[in-house]
């Protein structure tokens, strides 16, 4: 039997690959949804989206197994149906980690052999009992060579054990992707994203091109949160995203994250309103982060709301008095994903679907980039 089982991972380990090319254009008009969102499953308009991300899953930091905690599993059980109901195609991956995850217990995970098998046998084990399609890994980030190599031997391991899984489930393959850093250079010191491996074994990658500009890291300056292209500044969607193609990720492999909210600053001078004019922090009673949802509120309600698109930034701004929200429109969202069409890229994803309002990004998204 055990002889049996490791002929059998040999074979598969050496021609599955070439039998089964995973790697066809990816072609994702994806959104994440999580519980604290305050968006029920059941509203998610899913005939907009062709994968929807569960998010999160988490790492158990003493087994090294991904569990769902008590209180979302009641909800996680019911994604998969729930979405399928409007839309029978959409896919749906369980996402695990996020910016709240314990980075120290990944970065252990994936340097541990022992330990890596327990995440690929419970990531799957999970996967199928509640009726996903793949699984998507957010860990923000592998910060050190060490990392960033063992998040490459980690992603190829999990290729093959989804391969021998699908052999031995005979289902289709589970679907491998990950939320990466807007570049395949993370600082700091700078360090490189394994793209042969990522480019080998997963499906594709989202690319969390977005926080650039943010009253909690850019407190006395204003300044676009997503800008696709920047004159003034090095950081923008444009240079992670060449980057990453530029590293020898095949385009097709790379999908632009999509941020459906902003951030609000408290303006120093109300006469001074523009992209990098001086500001005093988080705008309060706002407070940080804004759903576009809520950001079109704000318009509503505040009469005298000026709105202003900046096209050559591919951004978006509005201010009353000494508010001042940047965001992405939907101008910025239609620029965004015609660029991810003529760049080639694999699709979108929007960061998160419950943010946006009665769906007009989503719909202009979809739009943009041409049928469902
Ligand atoms: C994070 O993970 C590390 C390594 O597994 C563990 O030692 C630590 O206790 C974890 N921290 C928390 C808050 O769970
Ligand atoms: C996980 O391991 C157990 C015990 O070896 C096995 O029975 C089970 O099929 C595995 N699950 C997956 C999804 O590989
Ligand atoms: C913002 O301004 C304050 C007060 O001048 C200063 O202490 C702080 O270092 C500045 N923060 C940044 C990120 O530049
Ligand atoms: C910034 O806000 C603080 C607290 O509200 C206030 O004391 C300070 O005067 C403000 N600074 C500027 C330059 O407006
Ligand atoms: C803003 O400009 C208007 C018109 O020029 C002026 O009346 C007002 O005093 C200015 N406000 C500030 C805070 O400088
Ligand atoms: C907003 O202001 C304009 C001009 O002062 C006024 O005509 C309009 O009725 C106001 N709208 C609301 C909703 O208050
Ligand atoms: C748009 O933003 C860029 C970069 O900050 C700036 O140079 C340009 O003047 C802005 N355009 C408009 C119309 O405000
Ligand atoms: C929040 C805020 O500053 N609201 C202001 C928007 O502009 C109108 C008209 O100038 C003011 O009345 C509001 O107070």
């Amino acid at each position: 039997m055990a002889h049996q089982s490791s002929l059998l991972l040999l074979l598969i380990t050496i021609f599955l690959p070439l039998h089964l090319p995973f790697s066809a254009a990816a072609n994702v008009r994806g959104g994440y949804w999580f519980p604290g969102g305050g968006f029920p499953i059941s509203a998610i308009e899913s005939t907009l989206f062709t994968h929807l991300f569960c998010a999160f899953a988490d790492l158990d930091p003493s087994t090294y197994g991904v569990t769902i905690s008590p209180e979302n599993q009641p909800q996680f059980w019911n994604f998969t149906p729930t979405v399928a109901k409007r839309n029978p195609l959409v896919k749906t991956l369980l996402s695990i980690g996020g910016a709240g995850a314990n980075s120290s217990a990944l970065a252990y995970m994936a340097g541990n052999p022992t330990a890596r098998q327990v995440f690929f046998n419970s990531s799957m084990g999970l996967a199928r009992s509640y009726g996903f399609d793949g699984l998507d890994l957010d860990w923000e980030f592998p910060r050190s060579g060490k990392e960033m190599a063992d998040f490459g031997t980690l992603v190829d391991e999990w290729r093959v054990a989804v391969n021998v899984e699908a052999v031995r489930s005979g289902k289709p393959p589970l679907i491998l992707s990950a939320a990466v850093y807007y570049s395949p250079f993370y600082s700091s010191p700078l360090v490189a994203y394994p793209t042969q491996s990522i480019s080998n074994s997963l499906d594709w990658i989202n690319v969390m091109a977005y926080d650039f500009y943010a009253p909690g890291w850019s407190p006395n300056i204003t300044g676009p949160p997503a800008a696709l292209h920047n004159p003034d500044q090095p950081i923008n969607v444009d240079i992670g995203i060449t980057t990453w193609i530029q590293q020898g990720l095949p385009a097709e492999k790379v999908v632009l994250g999509l941020p459906f909210y902003g951030y609000a600053w408290s303006l120093v001078d109300s006469n001074q309103t523009g992209l990098y004019v001086p500001a005093n922090g988080t705008n309060q009673p706002w407070g940080g982060a804004m759903t576009y949802n809520q950001i079109n509120q704000f318009i509503a309600q505040q009469n005298g709301t000026n709105n202003v698109f900046n096209a050559t930034v591919v951004s978006q701004y509005c201010y009353n008095g000494t508010t001042w929200i940047g965001y992405d429109g939907l101008g910025s969202i239609f620029g965004k994903v015609l660029y991810a069409k003529t760049k080639g890229l694999g699709g979108y994803f929007a960061w998160h679907v419950g943010a946006d309002d009665d769906w007009s990004l989503s719909t202009t998204a979809l739009q943009t980039w041409g049928g469902a």
